[in-house]
């Protein structure tokens, strides 16, 4: 039997150049001829992810719990395509997943153990690549956008439970890479770290979590 495609998380924090480093990753891979999907959470194009981008770009207001499961339906709603792809060889590249949710829910103040119970079961990435920037150094470029928990003192929670995540993997799963660096040197990283993945994976997908 062929291998299956390995499931790539990349996540950062705002300003950590997350965009600019999956779209080189992509091109990169497309140009090694591996088929590879990548999605982006939230999904804003579902009708759950219409909502979502409304409650960040503060067009309406929804309670904490709530905008939370909304996140997290929206990884499901997306899982099965997910596994789908990952059945017939395709790698698959995640901009965000499950450990945004429970970074950015928790740092609100939600209890860490409620924001990953939904969370729990879904396909879990073979590897997770967490872009790591200071907020100093976020602010060197120029800072926040205008969405939602982009300020500072936001930030700095979520990259405090980002780093409480990290502790629950171990060093094959999560990466944590400095993305203050010159963009050439943190792509040269995401690929060392993405290329043994290449040629896909003979172990089972595993469920996130369980
Ligand atoms: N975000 C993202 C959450 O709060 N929970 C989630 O589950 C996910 C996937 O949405 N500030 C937040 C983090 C970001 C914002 O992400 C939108 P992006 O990558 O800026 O489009």
């Amino acid at each position: 039997m062929s291998n299956r495609g390995a499931f790539i998380a990349i996540e950062g924090l705002d300003r950590s150049g997350k965009t600019t480093q999956v779209a080189t990753l992509q091109a990169r891979l497309e140009s090694e001829g591996i088929p590879v999907k990548l999605f982006k959470f939230p999904d804003r194009t579902t009708a759950i992810g219409i909502m979502i981008d409304s409650y960040l770009r503060s067009q309406s207001e929804l309670d904490d719990r709530a905008i939370h499961l909304l996140f997290s339906a929206n990884r499901w709603e997306l899982a099965g395509a997910i596994e789908q792809l990952l059945a017939e060889g395709t790698t698959v590249v995640c901009d965000r997943y499950a450990f945004s949710g429970v970074a950015f829910s928790t740092a609100k103040g939600l209890s860490f153990e409620w924001c990953r119970s939904p969370e729990v079961s879904l396909p879990a990435p073979d590897v997770t690549l967490f872009l790591d920037i200071s907020p100093e150094k976020a602010r060197e470029r120029g800072g926040y956008g205008d969405e939602r928990y982009e300020k500072e003192e936001m930030q700095r929670k979520v990259r405090d439970v980002f780093r409480q995540i990290s502790t629950e993997f171990d060093e094959a799963r999560w990466v944590t890479l400095d993305a203050g660096r010159r963009r050439e040197d943190v792509a040269a990283d995401v690929w060392n770290c993405v290329q043994p993945f290449t040629s896909g994976l003979a172990s089972p997908l595993q469920r996130l979590w369980n």
